[in-house]
């Protein structure tokens, strides 16, 4: 790693012969997969951005020129050059570097990034306020063939074609999404790579050069001339150029010597300039270029064989989501499956597998796939959509505006609902209890296990009204799963255990570890009900209000928000009864900002873990 060594901020690679750019471009690629390999993390997408990274700090001068990495996964190079490389083997874990672009952690990370799509409307706002405050620096946002295809960039694109301010934006295409990337707009970028009348036009000119024997030197100076310009001036049929962003590309990605030309000539123009730049997802490590998909978002894994290690072996709940679905489709085909962008992550893709025709994956359009799936649930079709839970905070309005108020019969599985451990605070699955519950007329549900789930899926598939239910990240508890499904009666809850000292209402899997705190609670003679309240939506009143009867106290153990989550919705209840008169306790995630760490870590943190739900139900009946 001796040039790697040598690098401690930016200005040290704008030193760099072309030669040793690329000497530093292996070390670092053999720094990520060392790294990825051990921490988990985005490796292919890194990997694909090293060069195009490196020519960006070459070229522009940051943090004085600010570069916006867009959803940020791309920005272990960045992060690598600007001062943060010892810190490197920390990233994604507890204490360490977040693994996405994080203004508290340095100066050179313009946004805080984690969703897509947003570089483009920042760097729009930057560069009016640049001017109107009469500043002279570069705004570069850097944004993937994947997130271009999301609502917020094309209104961006929009707009910015209207004002006109001076920016560059740098289209990293690699034809990948996490899975290959889909849509009309992938299709243009390939058209533009590849069949558009320049290229042709180019290959003609060399053409007709090299069959001219003798041409001097002049000539084929002329002619790279007319190259020069038919690139900056000849872009017939680009979408940008028709909506007032002039087109520069395509430029090749892994050519220094191209990008270093193309992004110093992009600084001259005084208008929106876009630089097509065409990379390899996974770039230098076999395993990585061959199943980019895979590599996206990897585990620790083993570099010589690229094989996965530490894998569960218990489903988690979305395979078990996913294979629910599959069934479902099996036995009626006007079930479909809907993804924006995540056919792996949801579980997903088994539908893609076995029954392509019922399957759809949209793009980075989490606001558009309810729409669409509104659509078909209106034609006579039962559209399943499997979304993270953080995701599905772009598409509220759609949710309450189109989806709910026709009391539409989507099947919705929340994924990654409760704290994400790895990928930091713009994951966290914390939002969607408070968001959903004042929504009228939808079902929310909440498994314990992944047993639990399968039948929440057919459950939510037979049902007249829109459902949502919600699992975490993390491993099934590995319960044996029933051969058939079954419906689960509404709005009804399960008693896991009875007690007459607290009565502890507890939501999804933090149900068992409600439970096991109830056990050794009863070791010590404190008698706990536990409640898995399945159904957060309608809520068991019933049931509720009977138990209460007779325990004085109660608690709410939820993976989510305490403000305005399960513990609100009990809240609210109690209050409605005119019998607000209860001890409460509230447990779950308070407000503010979560640290980077694992899902058990951040749990204990919570005290959600069943030590932490056993010391604090102990406290509260003790009255300490
Ligand atoms: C709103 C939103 N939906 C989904 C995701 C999950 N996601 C993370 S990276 C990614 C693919 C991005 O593709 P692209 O922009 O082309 O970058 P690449 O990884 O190919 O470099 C997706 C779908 C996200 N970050 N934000």
């Amino acid at each position: 790693m001796a040039l790697l060594e040598t690098i401690s901020s930016p200005q040290d690679v704008k030193k760099l012969s072309l030669d040793e750019l690329a000497q530093l471009s292996d070390e670092i690629r053999e720094l990520l997969v060392q790294v990825v390999a051990q921490n988990g993390g985005h490796l292919s997408s890194n990997l694909g951005a090293v060069d195009l990274t490196l020519a960006l700090h070459r070229v522009f001068d940051a943090p004085r020129d600010k570069i916006i990495w867009d959803i940020g996964h791309q920005s272990y190079t960045h992060k690598i050059i600007t001062g943060r490389r010892e810190r490197i083997f920390s990233i994604r874990k507890k204490g360490g570097l977040l693994g996405f672009p994080d203004r508290d952690e340095s100066e050179y990370d313009v946004l805080n990034t984690g969703h897509a799509s947003t570089s483009l409307g920042f760097a729009s706002g930057l560069a009016i306020a640049r001017d109107r405050l009469g500043e002279g620096h570069h705004i570069v946002a850097v944004i993937g063939d994947g997130a271009l295809t999301g609502g917020v960039a094309l209104e961006a694109l929009n707009h910015i074609g209207q004002v006109k301010q001076r920016l560059i934006i740098v289209l990293n295409d690699n034809k990948m999404s996490i899975s290959p990337n889909v849509g009309g707009i992938s299709r243009h970028l390939n058209y533009l790579v590849s069949g558009r009348p320049y290229i042709r036009m180019k290959e003609v000119i060399q053409n007709v050069l090299k069959a001219i024997p003798g041409v001097g030197m002049t000539l084929r100076d002329l002619a790279k001339k007319v190259e020069v310009l038919m690139r900056t001036m000849m872009v017939p049929g680009s979408l940008f150029d028709e909506l007032g962003i002039k087109y520069i590309g395509p430029v090749n990605g892994h050519d220094f010597r191209e990008m270093l030309k193309e992004f110093a000539a992009a600084k001259k123009y005084d208008f929106p300039v876009l630089l097509h730049v065409v990379t390899r997802k996974g770039e230098g490590y076999v395993p990585a270029s061959q199943d980019p998909s895979s590599f996206h978002s990897s585990s620790p894994f083993n570099i010589e064989n690229g094989k996965f290690i530490g894998r569960e072996k218990t489903p988690s709940y979305s395979q078990v989501f996913g294979d629910s679905v599959r069934r479902l489709v099996e036995m009626d085909r006007r079930i479909v499956a809907l993804t924006a962008a995540m056919p792996e992550g949801t579980g997903l893709d088994a539908v893609q597998k076995d029954f392509p025709e019922n399957f759809f994956d949209v793009g980075i359009a989490e606001q558009y796939m309810f729409d669409f799936a509104g659509g078909l649930a209106l034609g006579g079709f039962k559209p399943v959509l499997g979304v993270y839970s953080t995701f599905l905070q772009r598409a509220v309005d759609q949710v309450i505006h189109d989806v709910a108020l026709m009391r539409l019969p989507l099947v919705v599985g929340l994924d990654r609902a409760g704290l994400v451990g790895g990928d930091g605070p713009t994951h966290q699955g914390l939002y969607d209890i408070a968001l959903l519950q004042p929504v009228p007329g939808i079902v929310l549900m909440a498994p314990k296990d992944e047993n639990e789930l399968q039948h929440m899926v057919f459950t939510a598939s037979r049902l007249d009204r829109p459902a949502f239910i919600r699992y975490p990240k993390e491993p099934g508890r590995g319960v044996p799963l029933d051969k058939e499904f079954h419906e689960l009666p509404l709005g009804r809850s399960e008693v896991l255990r009875h007690g007459d000292q607290v009565l502890v209402l507890a939501v999804g899997p933090l149900a068992y570890r409600a439970l096991e705190a109830a056990e050794r609670l009863a070791a010590e003679g404190i008698e706990a009900t536990v409640v898995n309240v399945r159904f957060l939506k309608p809520l068991d009143r019933e049931l509720i209000f009977s138990l209460a009867a007779g325990i004085p106290r109660i608690a709410t153990v939820e993976d989510g928000t305490v403000r305005g989550g399960f513990a609100a919705i009990v809240h609210a209840e109690f209050m409605d009864s005119g019998d607000p008169a209860r001890e409460f306790l509230a447990l779950g995630v308070g407000e503010g900002c979560l640290p980077l760490a694992s899902r058990p870590e951040l749990l204990a943190q919570c005290g959600l873990d069943a030590d932490g739900i056993y010391r604090r139900l102990r406290a509260f009946v003790k009255g300490a």
